[in-house]
């Protein structure tokens, strides 16, 4: 099935995108300010219900994460295209972004304690490890951008949420402690927690601490993270595709995949390169900036 690149969702405006992003560059994390639409919820739903059922071999009560999902069902390319989370990419990388990583993970009461980011998630943060990645005045950059597509209903506080500490990417992992010395009660009053409604949003810095309790709810929680990251960092969780494995795709969908290209167009836009993204930018009917030619 080819998905249309320009699938209506509504973009984020001018205003909403500069309040989304200061309050990235302050709490590390920002909730977007609308739900997802039906259509999309529904299609991924659908999709982890599927490849869920493969994978649990009959048992309702085992946790389900599948990573790099953008290839296991086209719903999942339609969430990669979601127009905000695209605006908020462009806003901070530019337009040289691209897929870093995609999973789902479904999650019913497993009764299982282990934090081994399938039954739930213990307190870090992501990669790159920000022990083996170089600072920059002294702070993690933002190398990745991910959203959150919760998309069962958290609002009954019992589900495994995701949490994260407001502030916390602007500061080493876990304050630099070992796993088993660091308290998250040092840190209670900045603690947020996203008992959210299904179609919610929450879009958060690479550096920014964060941990899922399990579920001990009856309702299953489902949901899928994807981000994005510059075009001269490699992806997390793929391997680049061939041409045979993007036929049929639209442009911006090939260029979020990766597709093949002389290595120096990783780093250096062609022209056609740097208006492949362009309606996600601000003021997108403006002309493109002129970029240097290599070729
Ligand atoms: O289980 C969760 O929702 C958190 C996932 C997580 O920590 C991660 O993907 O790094």
């Amino acid at each position: 099935m080819t998905v249309a690149a320009n699938e209506t969702t509504e973009g984020l405006s001018d205003g909403e995108r500069e309040a989304a992003c200061a309050a990235l560059e302050r709490d590390g994390y920002v909730v977007l300010p609308r739900r997802l639409p039906e259509a999309l919820t529904e299609a991924a739903l659908a999709a982890i219900d599927r490849v869920t059922r493969q994978k649990r071999g009959g048992d309702p009560a085992v946790s389900v994460k599948v990573m790099n999902c953008v290839d296991a069902d086209p719903a999942f390319r339609r969430l990669m295209m979601y127009a905000p989370a695209l605006q908020l990419s462009h806003d901070v990388f530019g337009p040289m972004f691209h897929l870093c990583q995609s999973n789902f993970v479904s999650r019913p009461r497993d009764g299982r304690s282990v934090a081994d980011f399938i039954s739930s998630s213990p307190w870090h943060a992501d990669g790159p490890r920000p022990g083996l990645f170089p600072r920059v005045n002294g702070a993690m950059g933002l190398h990745y951008l991910k959203f959150g597509f919760f998309l069962t209903d958290l609002t009954h506080g019992n589900g495994g949420p995701l949490q994260v500490v407001r502030g916390s990417h602007k500061r080493p992992e876990l304050d630099d402690k070992p796993h088993g010395s660091f308290r998250i009660e040092d840190h209670a009053e900045d603690v947020v927690t996203f008992n959210c409604e299904a179609g919610t949003v929450v879009a958060f810095h690479q550096a920014q601490w964060h941990a899922a309790p399990p579920n001990q709810s009856d309702i299953e929680r489902k949901n899928v993270y994807i981000s994005y990251c510059p075009t001269w960092m490699r992806p997390l969780d793929r391997e680049f595709p061939s041409e045979e494995a993007l036929a049929g795709l639209s442009d911006e969908e090939r260029w979020l995949l990766g597709e093949p290209r002389p290595a120096l167009r990783w780093w250096l836009p062609s022209p056609e390169d740097a208006r492949r993204m362009a309606r996600f930018r601000r003021n997108a009917d403006a002309p493109v900036a002129a970029v240097a030619r290599y070729d």
